[in-house]
């Protein structure tokens, strides 16, 4: 029987424990695991016999999470790691060698900008940051060493939409993987695999785990891709094992994705209609505004319109410092799709990697204020801002 989208968030990856019936996967807090005898672990090892090894290779609270997240994101295998930067680094490390190209969105998460522009080009691997949205720019600007397209489903902190179908069939006709950072939409928002993309990767410290509470990464994409950022990525490169309690966690988290994401939608729309009518805002960016400029593809390959907003108050950057520091339901702090709501300014924090050009050319102004939209009563979230507002 095909189960939908709602009942696999509850039930895909969790099986009741074979020994006591445990519904929920029991925490499986080890690094290793015993073999009956010598025989199994070499078949192990060599690939012959499933089953687990040490931690470092695969747990069993692993093993749920990406079963559940595969099966969300309609891939046919995915990795769990440490972090969102320990996925990225698995799946890139994995994908590339010296000598190769990436061409990657202007606009993305700090980190990984800087993985792209400060780090590869010290191990020969080189990046051309562009706008993607405009296609026939990226179809001119891919070279025959170009591996890999990448962007994030939307661009953090600019907004900027990819067309992940557009972009996946350039990749496909010049033999490079597009790999999509759906951190921002999460696949109940938008799923790249489905459009066309090899890879998606998360912070699942976000939408994913959703309660503030865990760092994590996830990577999903096909089976054979999958396997070697496991043995490849994971295991030699990068060594980003998460944990097992963190596995179990997000693994809880994950349960109540279908019920937080469109709340979480819900309340940034009505956010983002309140900034729109307030006389000290300069401009707002949220996909869900009629004013938006890419309505058209957001319309197109989103189920929401996500519940991420920046925001520019006329004042520049010292009304949004009084701003940030003015309210009080919101918290002033990086990091995004937790429960609560979160303010923070790009330039400063989370893009502080950057320099001013590199900030410039990512169209990252000093102006610039993010809001995560939490799971609150909405008036409440109005509210405070209003309070803010009036502190100007
Ligand atoms: N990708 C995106 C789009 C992100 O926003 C982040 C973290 C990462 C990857 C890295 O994930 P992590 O290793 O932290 O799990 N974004 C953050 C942010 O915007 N504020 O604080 C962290």
């Amino acid at each position: 029987m095909t189960r939908r989208f709602d009942t696999e968030c509850v039930h895909c990856g969790t099986h009741p424990d074979p020994q006591t019936g445990a519904l929920s996967t029991p925490i499986y807090q080890t690094s290793t695991f015993a073999f009956k005898n010598a025989d199994e672990g070499a078949r192990r090892f060599k690939g012959e016999e499933k089953g687990y090894i040490y931690t470092r290779l695969g747990n069993p609270n692993f093993t749920a999470v990406e079963e559940k997240i595969a099966l969300l994101e309609g891939g046919e295998a995915a990795a769990v790691a440490a972090s969102g930067m320990g996925a990225i680094s698995s799946v890139l490390w994995t994908a590339l060698s010296s000598g190769d190209h990436v061409l990657a969105a202007k606009t993305l998460y700090g980190c990984t900008h800087s993985l792209l522009s400060h780090q590869f080009p010290r191990f020969g691997i080189e990046t051309t940051f562009m706008d993607l949205t405009d296609l026939s720019a990226v179809r001119a600007a891919v070279k025959p060493n170009t591996r890999v397209i990448y962007c994030e489903s939307i661009s953090n902190p600019t907004m900027a939409i990819a067309d992940i179908a557009g972009l996946a069939k350039i990749a496909r006709e010049n033999n490079a993987l597009l790999v999509v950072d759906n951190t921002y939409c999460s696949p109940v928002v938008t799923r790249p695999l489905e459009l066309g993309a090899h890879v998606v990767v998360h912070s699942a410290t976000k939408y994913l785990n959703g309660h503030g509470d865990v760092i994590a990464g996830v990577a999903v994409g096909s089976a054979e891709f999958i396997g070697r950022v496991k043995m490849e990525g994971l295991k030699d490169l990068t060594g980003a094992t998460l944990s097992p309690f963190d596995a179990y966690l997000l693994l809880r988290g994950m349960k109540t994705l279908h019920l937080r994401v469109p709340r979480h939608c819900g309340n940034a729309m009505k956010v983002a209609e309140f900034l729109e009518s307030r006389p000290e805002v300069a401009e707002v960016r949220y996909p869900g505004l009629d004013g938006f400029p890419q309505k058209e593809l957001a319309g197109r390959q989103m189920k929401y319109f996500g519940a991420m907003i920046a925001m520019e108050l006329k004042g520049g950057y010292e009304a949004g410092k009084k701003f940030i520091e003015s309210t009080r339901l919101w918290t002033l702090a990086v990091s995004l799709g937790d429960a609560e709501s979160l303010i923070q300014h790009p330039a400063s924090m989370t893009h502080s990697a950057l320099s001013d050009e590199e900030q410039a050319a990512a169209g990252i102004s000093k102006g610039l204020i993010r809001m995560s939209v939490g799971l609150e009563d909405p008036e409440d979230l109005i509210d405070d801002l209003k309070q803010a507002f009036a502190a100007l």
